[in-house]
């Protein structure tokens, strides 16, 4: 094979790797609206590894209940999320939605993702499974 063409194999095999080995990151907003109960509902799936929508905006001072699907049956995935008066750390489940409910009281850019990780591999963080909570007035 010609220099060029191992080359390029080259990147190709590490363009394949880093698709399947995550660490792909592609913005999908969701801009929530106000359910009739008063609530901003958004549903969110969690996989291996990723949270779909992970680019969520949300009003300040109306309550917010994230809905969280765990799409992968054996891989374990959880939700941390720390913002002024609220600190969550739940477990998602593959059987059930888990629901959390708070309300934003400040605005601004806060990150949620999951803090799992298994030995020495990259955590699920790194790989991509984070997103952005964006709190406006
Ligand atoms: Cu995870």
């Amino acid at each position: 094979m010609r220099r060029g063409a191992v080359q390029v194999s080259f990147l190709l095999a590490l363009a394949f790797l880093s698709v399947a080995l995550g660490g792909e990151w592609e913005k999908k907003v969701y801009i929530a609206t106000v359910d009739k109960d008063g609530v901003q509902r958004v549903r969110i799936k969690a996989g291996s590894y990723y949270y779909d929508p992970n680019y969520i905006v949300v009003k300040r001072g109306i309550p917010v209940e994230l809905v969280l699907i765990r799409e992968s049956a054996f891989i374990p995935h959880n939700i941390v999320l720390e913002m002024p008066g609220v600190s969550i750390r739940e477990e998602l489940d593959p059987e059930e939605e888990v629901r959390v409910r708070f309300t934003p009281t400040e605005t601004g850019k806060f990150e949620f993702y999951c803090d799992k990780k298994f030995l020495f591999f990259k955590s699920h963080r790194e790989k991509g499974m984070w997103g952005i909570l964006e709190v406006v007035d």
